[in-house]
């Protein structure tokens, strides 16, 4: 086994690369790294519409000075592209947070998902050792909390076996184990972090919280009626992605690489979530029935943030249709390690999260709703 890798010169700015920065993390990460003086390198794919929204706000002109942001079109499908641009961006971080992310897609093309999920980071790391980066480059691989699928312990921590239930959750333990052999077969400073769900405004809109949160608040401005739902009993410990990705940084500046569990140690269920989401928005909700035809009633509305919602409105129903082939039906993370050993603490709790969320989509859907009061078509996605 060789040595971990140096530390570059405190002199220079550091560089990093960013798979995934036009995701929800990446975004983030691509923030947190910017106000710490990095230069920061991007990898985005080709789309026949704008993916950028995300990072938008730090986009820096090529034409001027010295600009610190750069993209670069890339998939993680792509090898000679992947070689191509650490070759060009010599990082001396990499962050691989590009992934086939949603668990109910992976069963629907499972063969892209582990192409991408799993392929794509021994790809990312042959592109190290091709280049003889392993003494420069660190390597950083968002893995997850759905490699405990079936738990095996409660709470979930990094000694705790693993069970996969998704071909996403599948990939994603192939590319944690391939970091840990490129670790100790090569040297390379290469670690696994294993968060738990996190989320935020910037969340995508077919995640559970993000899909409540948006679904409610067009329910509120009366732009849709009743939201569709799949498990209400799934239980998970949901933190905030910007809490999550300062710990992505910190794991990659220690002395030596190690894969850390981040959670926030508590645990909600779907169920609860909604029911605290619509609280934020002045309804209260009564659950009725069980399973497939479980369904939540509006029994009460209060202030002014819902002004579409009535008394005795049904505004969410369960439909099958949402279910997974094999669920993960609890996830709950002890991220002790984290906190002894590097420091790290949520700072931002659910409540916060929630709020958050409600007010950032409550702005878009009122927005939207006074469009169509104009006269112009808003069309609401219905394929969720
Ligand atoms: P997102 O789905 O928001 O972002 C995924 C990113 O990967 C997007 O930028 C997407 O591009 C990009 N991407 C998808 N396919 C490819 C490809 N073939 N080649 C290159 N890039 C690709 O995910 P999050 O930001 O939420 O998550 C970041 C990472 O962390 C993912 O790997 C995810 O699996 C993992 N993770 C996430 C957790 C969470 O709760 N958020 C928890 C644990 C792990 P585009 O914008 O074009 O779609
Ligand atoms: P998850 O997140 O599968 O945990 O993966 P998601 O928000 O999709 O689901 C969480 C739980 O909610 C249940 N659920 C629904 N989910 C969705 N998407 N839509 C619904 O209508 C719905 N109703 C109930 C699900 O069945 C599930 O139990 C996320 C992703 O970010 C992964 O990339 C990451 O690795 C893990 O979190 C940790």
């Amino acid at each position: 086994m060789t040595q971990p890798a140096n530390t570059p010169s405190p002199a220079a700015p550091k560089v990093a690369l960013i798979t995934g920065v036009t995701g929800q993390d990446g975004s983030y990460l691509a923030e947190l790294l910017l106000e710490k003086g990095y230069i920061v390198h991007g990898i985005k794919r080709r789309s026949s519409q704008f993916n950028t929204q995300r990072v938008d706000h730090i986009y820096q002109d090529p034409h001027e000075r010295n600009p610190r942001f750069h993209l670069h079109y890339g998939d993680l499908t792509d090898s000679s592209n992947l070689i191509r641009i650490v070759q060009e961006t010599q990082p001396d971080e990499i962050y691989n947070l590009g992934a086939q992310s949603h668990v109910a897609v992976s069963f629907e093309s499972p063969e892209y998902t582990a192409d991408v999920d799993a392929l794509g980071t021994l790809r990312l790391l042959e592109a190290i050792r091709i280049l003889g980066l392993e003494k420069k480059t660190r390597f950083y691989q968002a893995s997850t909390s759905e490699l405990y699928g079936l738990v095996q312990e409660i709470p979930q921590k990094e000694t705790t076996p693993f069970y996969p239930r998704s071909p996403y959750a599948v990939a994603k333990l192939y590319a944690y184990w391939i970091v840990v052999n490129y670790r100790e077969a090569y040297g390379i400073y290469a670690c696994n972090g294993i968060l738990f769900n996190h989320e935020s405004p910037r969340r995508g809109e077919t995640f559970v919280t993000r899909k409540i949160t948006r679904g409610l608040a067009n329910i509120a401005q009366g732009l849709e009626s009743c939201l569709y739902m799949g498990n209400l009993d799934a239980l998970r410990d949901w933190g905030h992605a910007k809490d999550y990705v300062r710990m992505q940084w910190m794991m990659l500046q220690q002395e030596t690489p190690k894969d850390y569990v981040i959670a926030t140690g508590v645990q909600y269920s779907v169920r609860q979530f909604i029911d605290m989401a619509a609280k934020e928005l002045g309804i209260t909700l009564s659950f009725e029935g069980k399973g497939e035809n479980e369904k939540a009633v509006a029994i009460k509305v209060e202030g002014d943030k819902a002004p579409a919602v009535r008394t005795g409105d049904v505004i969410i129903q369960v439909d099958p249709r949402y279910f997974r082939p094999a669920e993960v039906e609890t996830l709950l993370g002890d991220s002790r390690l984290a906190n002894n050993e590097l420091g790290w603490h949520p700072h931002i709790t659910i409540n916060q999260l929630i709020s958050e969320m409600i007010d950032t989509d409550i702005a878009i859907s009122e927005q939207q709703a006074l469009l169509r009061k104009q006269g112009f078509t808003v069309a609401v996605p219905k394929d969720k």
